[in-house]
């Protein structure tokens, strides 16, 4: 037997794989649909302190090289998922509740009130590339540090951050210090690439309608920039924060390469709302079979272990 159970920050999930925040997690259905799928968590939608609408339609475009979003932070409101919560943890897997905020002074008021409906572990989102007129904050080390400095006392269960993608190794190292200063208890990489461009050349137009077109790129097309962000936080940390690797899976082999980089779990956006919840279970058995043909027996025993030349 295989053993594609996972542990993040001293939570056990029974399996490696779940979905990444923003896939089919806004409503309760979606969330409990996600706790009776062969997903190893249930991960909430990254929410604000009141309920949103988020950006007009089309916000979603899916292509063959992957998608293209900005959803804009559509969501119910953190007291709803507040309430949610509880029950939600009754299908016997991990809930990850992902914070966000329009402004870093929501971060704390949000933490707080989840902490207290005590979802397994806590996701600070960093990373959303798609609120008109706010940059990431995660691209802003001294904002960063002070939205993770002020979130930190409210949270009791495991606190991680979602990252977006950084492009070269000075970021790394630099926001690696930050995270070093925060008492991060795991991390996950990498929220979408934000603002790109895609055109539809038939129509010559846009794809999405918010933002001129921008939008934050998914899926198959980013897995270079997702496996080599995990890579360089798990060589910066060695290893000693766990780290979900999200970004570019589509197949079994992907799912193998971010664990290799360095990934306890993954995290699936795009495939997940192109194929439906049924992808869990191909993923599983392709992963499987990876894991089989090459004689480990679990993801720990692969882990980190990519080679160098
Ligand atoms: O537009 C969104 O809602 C969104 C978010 I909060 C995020 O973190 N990442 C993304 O690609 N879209």
């Amino acid at each position: 037997m295989i053993d594609l159970s996972t542990t993040i920050a001293g939570v056990r999930f029974p399996s490696c794989f779940m979905n990444a925040s923003g896939a089919l997690c806004v409503t309760q259905d979606e969330l409990e649909a996600l706790g009776k799928s062969g997903a190893g968590a249930i991960v909430t939608k990254s929410m604000t302190v009141e309920p949103r609408q988020g950006n007009p339609v089309p916000r979603y475009h899916g292509f063959p090289g992957g998608s293209i979003n900005s959803m804009g932070l559509p969501n119910l409101g953190y007291r709803a998922y507040a309430e949610m919560i509880p029950h939600l943890k009754r299908f016997g897997k991990p809930v990850i509740a992902s914070v966000a905020g329009l402004g870093e002074e929501d971060f704390p008021i949000i933490a707080e009130v989840i902490n207290a409906a005590q979802p397994d572990l806590i996701e600070v989102n960093l990373s959303c590339p798609n609120i008109p007129g706010k940059p990431q904050i995660g691209y802003d080390p001294e904002t960063s540090e002070r939205v993770l400095k002020n979130v930190r006392p409210k949270i009791s269960v495991p606190m991680g951050v979602k990252l977006p993608p950084y492009f070269d190794p000075a970021h790394h190292e630099i926001m690696g210090k930050v995270l070093g200063r925060c008492g991060v208890d795991f991390l996950n990489m990498i929220n979408s690439v934000g603002n790109g461009l895609v055109v539809d050349l038939e129509r010559e137009t846009v794809v999405i309608k918010p933002k001129g077109g921008f939008g934050g790129l998914g899926g198959r097309l980013i897995k270079p920039v997702a496996l080599a962000n995990v890579r360089a936080f798990y060589k910066l940390f060695a290893g000693k924060i766990p780290i979900i690797g999200t970004g570019g899976i589509v197949e079994g082999s992907d799912v193998f390469e971010h664990i290799l980089c360095g990934a306890s779990a993954i995290q699936v956006g795009t495939v997940l709302v192109e194929e439906g919840l049924e992808v869990f279970d191909r993923l599983e058995a392709e992963l499987t079979a990876i894991l089989m043909g090459k004689g480990y027996r679990s993801i720990q025993e692969c882990r980190g272990r990519l080679q160098e030349l």
